[in-house]
């Protein structure tokens, strides 16, 4: 077949189950097939490819890990972290798309919501009929979650909703957003907020360079009537949302990777058949340099997903892990997209080639759900006892 041969320096095959590489051929399938053909035109024209919703939902995408009767697949975490490397190979706004859906949408309704809220949103969320956000960071408050403003207050059989938050994936498209805001008693809760309640707007994020095919907007809420039904009853205050950025954070470690992957395998090919100084410019050392390192880190960084997905799996992996794989997979990344793009010299800017396009993207991945700068304070923290942030 011609599918995309993964680089394995080590081996790591042989860590996987017959079903982890079932799984993850079907999403490199549906990669090749329906997103490499189209994104680069989606992310040229900074539109976002809709479509994908559904078929991410019909192949099995979104929520892998929430139990099959409500939907989701029922699968480990390696399962999950090789489906966010492969969609993430194909563009990081469509693993976007599906980490927000699974890890920050279905997660905490299924997690910290009752049986009616998990039957009423979760069948949809996974099947891809409905689209989810979710709204954590406002415009003055981001790596700091916690001095949130926006705000519910108590109105008898339901609560009003008042407040904005910004830079929320998948907004403009959503049915559905997963809120969080303080009570008045200042103690944060998670609300369900649907589109058509009277004062939601969700205005698009206009004149991105990264993230261009994956829909940004922002939710804001002008005393919005939100029935009591629909707060999310089973936790209170920020664990309730941290909780869930750790799952998804897991799922970016993966992710990035296969970015990584796919501008080593060009960087590799394209190096080999580039003739300069009448020779393959892959015979030179310092192209080999490269080439070396990107190959030695994304080894290293397999090998750390593989370990933490176990750990996941086994419910022993602690968010601090989680943090240190965050962090490593989004630098290694990033390095290797840039030096990816070196090789290809003028090329390389070009949309001909994913590597420019894969660049800008992880500029935002590295950014958000906790900055470069924020996970290695928690690693900092973990493992000195002194906590940095205040
Ligand atoms: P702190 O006092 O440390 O913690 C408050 C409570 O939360 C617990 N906790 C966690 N629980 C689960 N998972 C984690 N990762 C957790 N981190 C902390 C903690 O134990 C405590 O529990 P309890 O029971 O004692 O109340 O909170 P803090 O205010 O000091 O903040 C710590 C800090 C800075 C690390 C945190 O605020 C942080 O992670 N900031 C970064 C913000 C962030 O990541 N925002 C992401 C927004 S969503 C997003 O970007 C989606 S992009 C999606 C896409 O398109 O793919
Ligand atoms: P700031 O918090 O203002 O940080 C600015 C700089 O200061 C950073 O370098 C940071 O590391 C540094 N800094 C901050 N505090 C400290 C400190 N204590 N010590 C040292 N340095 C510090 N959010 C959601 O809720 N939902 C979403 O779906 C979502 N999607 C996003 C999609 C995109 C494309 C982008 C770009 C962002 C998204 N975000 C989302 C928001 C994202 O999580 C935030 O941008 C991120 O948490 C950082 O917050 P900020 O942009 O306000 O930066």
């Amino acid at each position: 077949q011609d599918l995309f041969q993964s680089p394995d320096y080590y081996l790591v095959d042989e860590l996987f189950t017959e079903e982890h590489k079932l799984i993850r051929d079907a999403v490199r399938t549906y990669v090749k097939k329906e997103i490499s053909p189209i994104i680069e035109e989606y992310a040229q024209k900074a539109e976002f490819p809709q479509q994908i919703v559904q078929q991410m939902g019909e192949l099995g995408c979104f929520g892998p890990t929430v139990p099959v009767e409500y939907g989701g697949g029922g699968l480990d975490y390696i399962s999950y972290g090789l489906m966010m490397q492969e969609l993430e190979r194909g563009d990081s706004g469509v693993r976007s798309t599906a980490s927000v859906q699974g890890s920050l949408v279905m997660y905490p309704i299924y997690a910290y919501g009752n049986e009616e809220q998990r039957k009423k949103y979760l069948p949809k969320l996974a099947s891809g009929e409905w689209l989810g956000c979710f709204g954590l960071t406002e415009p003055n408050h981001g790596s700091d979650p916690s001095s949130m403003l926006t705000n519910i207050k108590d109105a008898g059989d339901h609560v009003i909703l008042n407040g904005a938050k910004m830079w929320i994936s998948n907004a403009p498209y959503s049915q559905v957003a997963v809120v969080w805001a303080k009570d008045e008693e200042g103690i944060v809760r998670g609300v369900i907020v649907e589109r058509g309640m009277e004062g939601f707007s969700t205005p698009t994020t206009h004149g991105k360079w990264s993230l261009r095919a994956s829909a940004t907007g922002e939710l804001v809420f002008d005393n919005v009537k939100v029935p009591k039904e629909n707060i999310l009853p089973n936790v209170k205050g920020l664990k309730g949302p941290l909780g869930c950025l750790t799952k998804a954070r897991y799922g970016i470690a993966w992710g990035v990777l296969g970015a990584a992957m796919d501008c080593y395998d060009t960087a590799l090919r394209y190096s080999k058949q580039r003739i300069q100084f009448d020779k393959p410019i892959a015979a030179f050392q310092l192209q080999q340099k490269k080439l070396a390192e990107m190959i030695t880190e994304i080894t290293k960084a397999q090998l750390l997903n593989w370990r933490l997905g176990v750990l996941m799996s086994e419910g022993r992996a602690t968010p601090q892990q989680v943090s240190m794989a965050k962090r490593n997979s989004c630098e290694i990344a990033t390095n290797i997209c840039r030096d990816a793009r070196q090789m290809l010299g003028g090329m390389g800017i070009t949309g001909e080639y994913s590597i420019m396009r894969h660049m800008m993207n992880l500029e935002s991945v590295i950014t958000y759900e906790g900055t470069h700068d924020i996970h290695l304070l928690i690693t900092g923290m973990d493992v000195t006892g002194f906590n940095a942030f205040k």
